[in-house]
């Protein structure tokens, strides 16, 4: 099967404002509209991903596939992915979204020996340049996918297998220069299966140290060949493996300063994996951003009442405006973006789901972003936490956070302060400023 348009139906999304009734219109994305200081398009750099969108078929633990997806009929594989690519340029481009996101394996199929697999993924990174060119679309970020297939099923960086941590590298140098050949703006690492599903059969400190070798190898061949995309590590805590050495934003940063990482990566934040970590959305951006380590966010949501990563499109205004408010109050997004690493509900089964569900998306992280930005022009909710630590701006505040103050110091101050309670912490207040901008 062949056809010059997947989406035959479907307009070029404009954009006609919150009156309009129209579904396959945005009411809040307009991507030239300045909010403080940038248009839209610019703060929120959204991204299509590949796997959900073009490759996910609906299968679940429970059963097969299920969506409706012309571009995967064809004689063979290497047609499907070209159909494949490029209705995926098309959905972004009648989007009007600026970026994509990719896993090697996603975009080309894997054959019996290395070099013909990447001969394949070279011929789908030359239909990308192509297409890349032809639409303006870029590349947010590529990545390996080190977990789908048999040899990785122990891990990849983490495998107990010396060959596989070899194949894993080849894998890794190969999706970095191909990234770097495609001009994509990053790099991601998520741990797909590097962790444990026992501590019976693992080595926990050898682990980590491989996976640092590893990172480390691929932070010297990007040197090498000169790309100057961001590295990302992706935090997720379980899932497939019943523990991820990459589990939160924390743990992240603890592995990157023991093995000296830190300079060369920061992190991808996505929703749902924050809640599988028993964290907010909003604590791991919060996190991220306080240790300068925000680089990119996988933007979707989870169900509070599954325990997996159900990967469903964002729409959820509160939790996307607490996400943009981290954002903006560190400065915006520069080499990332916002990558809806999400996928349609099984029972969205047509082409057109496709849109409906990256509407969405993008209207709730536009209207998030102008709540965001009055928050931050009116200033009360900054002043009410500036006044909570307020005497921490005293003078014996000032010695304890620059290390002048002794033991001995805050005894004698103790002793004369006798301080028995503090100021009301006016959570209930603070929540009712929030909402009023809803
Ligand atoms: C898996 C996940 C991945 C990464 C890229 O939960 O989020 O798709 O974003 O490997
Ligand atoms: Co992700």
């Amino acid at each position: 099967m062949s056809a010059t348009s997947w989406f035959q139906d479907v307009p070029n999304i404009p954009f006609e404002g919150p009156g309009s009734d129209n579904p396959l219109a945005f009411t809040h994305y307009n991507a030239d509209e300045v909010v403080a200081g940038q248009t839209m398009r610019e703060h929120l750099r959204f991204a299509v991903c590949y796997w959900h969108s073009m490759r996910g078929t609906g299968a679940d633990p429970f059963g097969v596939g299920c969506r409706n997806m012309p571009w995967s009929e064809a004689d063979n594989d290497m047609q499907a992915a070209h159909q494949a690519m490029d209705a995926m340029f098309e959905l972004v481009t009648k989007l009007g979204v600026p970026f994509w996101c990719f896993h090697d394996r996603d975009i080309a199929p894997e054959r019996n020996d290395l070099s013909e697999t990447n001969a394949k993924l070279d011929e789908m990174i030359d239909h990308a340049e192509r297409l890349q060119e032809s639409t303006g679309v870029r590349l947010l970020w590529g990545t390996a996918c080190l977990f789908a297939h048999p040899r990785y099923m122990g891990g990849a960086g983490t495998s107990p297998s010396v060959d596989v941590f070899a194949h894993a590298a080849a894998q890794v140098k190969k999706a970095i220069e191909v990234t770097h050949r495609l001009g994509g703006a990053g790099y991601v690492f998520w741990g797909g299966r590097e962790g444990y599903d026992t501590l019976l059969n693992t080595d926990m400190r050898r682990d980590g140290e491989h996976l640092a070798r590893l990172m480390h190898l691929a932070v010297e061949h990007k040197q090498a060949l000169g790309f100057e995309g961001q590295f990302y590590i992706e935090p997720k805590p379980c899932e497939p493996s019943t523990h991820q050495y990459d589990y939160d934003a924390q743990s992240c940063h603890a592995f990157l300063l023991k093995h000296d990482l830190v300079d060369h990566f920061k992190l991808n934040i996505e929703a749902n994996h924050a809640t599988l970590a028993g964290h907010t959305f909003h604590h791991e951006l919060d996190y991220a951003a306080g240790h300068d380590l925000l680089g990119s966010i996988d933007a979707n949501r989870g169900d509070p009442l599954l325990g997996w990563d159900t990967d469903q499109f964002p729409t959820d205004l509160q939790d996307a405006t607490m996400a943009m408010l981290v954002v903006l109050q560190s400065g915006g997004l520069t080499t990332g973006g916002l990558n809806f690493d999400a996928k349609l509900r099984r029972q969205s089964t047509d082409p057109v789901d496709l849109f409906y569900a990256h509407i969405g998306g993008m209207d709730t992280f536009a209207r998030a972003l102008k709540i965001s930005a009055q928050i931050m022009a009116d200033g009360r909710l900054d002043e009410l936490k500036r006044l909570r630590y307020a005497s921490w701006d005293s003078a014996l505040g000032r010695s304890i956070e620059d290390g002048t103050a002794s033991m001995v110091d805050l005894e004698a101050h103790a002793l004369k302060a006798n301080v028995q309670a503090i100021d009301s912490g006016r959570q209930e207040l603070i929540e009712n400023i929030l909402n009023g901008y809803f």
